[in-house]
């Protein structure tokens, strides 16, 4: 937990980012108001680029505002030496049920990842993320000026850009999508797609973490939105204007990874997890607590190998580390109480000789703790039935460089268009996951070095900066070049 001062300058650099959620949960206590990190992939990913371009940062903080309210605070994190300023976008109780929880978790998050029969279409859902995202706007009117670049983030988000637009006629606004896009058979199953799709082409630019989900995208703007397109140059033609679409798939900072793994009191700390865990091999799993993820999947891999390959059951320790997530959400609480349930019952059955095969963290690690466990495990188990990319795979790739480690991936991770390395499993498959967990821990020595290099030269090249860099040049070029990115 770190304090929070209130700034009153704007920083220098002319970067907007706006995004549902920011760095941080903000706590009201009797000392003042603290800040508390977010877990997620979409924070682990911005948080570095802010750090270096500074600019703003508008996100919900956490806290719940009255009817009337609309902006919070604009705050500075005072503990480090970010430069960026927070400014807080203020709901309602109401809102973070009806837009959060309801329409971009309970409709959009299942649709994307291809779980439609979980998706739940309400009017009132859609009322309020329209309202909400008119909010977002206000925000960004009241502090963002005229020559700002402003870039939008997530499926939360989706009709910002053209509010903004609405306003701001000449914005320099682009859009990155963390989560895939899936096929418009699959996209017009809402009711509202056509709506969602042009404030979305409101962009100057929109990216998608894997070259299938541009193609998606582009095929759904001219079925649903009647746009012209270019699919071999990715472009987008519609209501007078071009819009260009982008594969840019997201990375990690490698060398705050890498530092962490050289860390002396950290290698300690991975020898001491390997001690308590027992047994010869360690298996990890690392996620946010989500349905998304495969973590039941898993565990029935891991079950399949103890019940077929009994010569592991006091051999071999898998930990699961579950991040809480989306609680209110009665989906997610659902899915904690069948992961518990199941682990139980598993450890019922595979416990030998004291030997318990599975053990369960619920809750957010630092990212040092995180590292120790990246550095402790023989083999992470990153098995999403559907995920945009994943991170985790890369950060154990990346604390791994100079250890030894197998990297389990799912097909259905954007991660395994990149990760050449890792050993690939349909998670679905129960049968061919836990093979290949077997296939991981008998792989010989020089077998493991040579995937996980394979695996840090793409990791360490394509980091966040890349990332960054990537779809700034982008960007600049679909702004034709009328105006330069002055501070970024
Ligand atoms: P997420 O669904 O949140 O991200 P992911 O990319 O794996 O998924 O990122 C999770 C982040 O949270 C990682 O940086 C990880 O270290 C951290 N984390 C997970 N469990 C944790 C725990 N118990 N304690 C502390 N930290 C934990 C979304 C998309 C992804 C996409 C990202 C970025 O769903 O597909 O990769 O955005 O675009």
């Amino acid at each position: 937990m770190v304090d929070i001062k209130p700034i009153a300058k704007k920083s220098s650099s002319n970067l907007v980012v706006i995004s549902n959620r920011g760095a941080c949960t903000f706590k009201e206590t009797p000392q003042g108001i603290k800040a508390i990190p977010s877990i997620s992939g979409l924070v682990s990913a911005l948080l570095p680029v802010l750090d270096i371009e500074g600019g703003s940062w508008i996100a919900w903080g956490g806290r719940y505002g009255k009817e009337s309210e609309v902006i919070g605070n604009s705050l500075a994190i005072s503990s480090n030496d970010s430069k960026f300023i927070f400014h807080e976008v203020m709901l309602t109780r109401e809102e973070v049920e009806l837009y959060y929880n309801g329409f971009s978790n309970s409709c959009l998050w299942p649709l994307c990842h291809n779980f439609i029969e979980k998706a739940v279409f309400k009017e009132e859902y859609w009322k309020a993320y329209c309202e909400v995202n008119k909010k977002y706007s206000s925000v960004f009117l009241k502090t963002a000026g005229l020559e700002d670049w402003v870039w939008v983030h997530d499926y939360h988000l989706a009709l910002l850009p053209g509010y903004i637009r609405k306003s701001r006629p000449h914005a320099r606004v682009a859009l990155f999508w963390h989560i895939p896009f899936p096929p418009p058979e699959i996209f017009n199953v809402i009711p509202w797609s056509k709506e969602i799709i042009r404030g979305m082409l409101e962009s100057q630019l929109i990216g998608f973490h894997s070259p299938k989900y541009v193609q998606n995208f582009i095929q759904t703007a001219k079925e649903i939105a009647g746009a012209e397109v270019d699919f071999i140059n990715g472009y987008i033609y519609c209501s007078g204007r071009k819009i260009k679409v982008i594969t840019a798939p997201i990375g990690i900072d490698w060398h705050e990874i890498r530092d962490l793994a050289k860390n002396n009191q950290i290698i300690q700390k991975a020898a001491e997890i390997r001690k308590a865990a027992g047994g010869e091999y360690l298996l990890l799993g690392v996620d946010r607590l989500d349905y998304t993820k495969g973590i039941i999947e898993r565990l029935k891999a891991v079950s399949w190998l103890l019940k077929n390959h009994s010569q592991y059951r006091s051999k071999l320790t898998f930990i699961q580390i579950a991040a809480p997530s989306r609680e209110n959400n009665s989906a997610y609480q659902k899915l904690r109480h069948q992961v518990e349930e199941t682990i139980g019952y598993l450890n019922g059955i595979f416990t030998e000789n004291y030997h318990v095969p599975i053990r369960y963290i619920f809750k957010s690690l630092d990212k040092s703790e995180l590292v120790a466990h990246y550095l402790a495990a023989d083999m992470a188990l990153v098995t999403p039935l559907k995920d945009g990319m994943n991170l985790v795979a890369k950060e154990y790739v990346a604390a791994n460089d100079k250890d030894i480690g197998v990297l389990l991936l799912s097909s259905f991770a954007g991660a395994a268009s990149q990760l050449k390395g890792a050993l690939i499993s349909n998670p679905y498959n129960t049968r061919e996951t836990s093979a290949q967990i077997i296939k991981g821990l008998k792989m010989s020595l020089i077998e493991k070095k040579q995937r996980l290099a394979a695996m840090n030269r793409v990791v360490k090249e394509q980091d966040i900066y890349w990332w960054w860099q990537k779809f700034q040049q982008s960007w600049r070029e679909a702004s034709r070049g009328k105006c330069l990115m002055e501070t970024l």
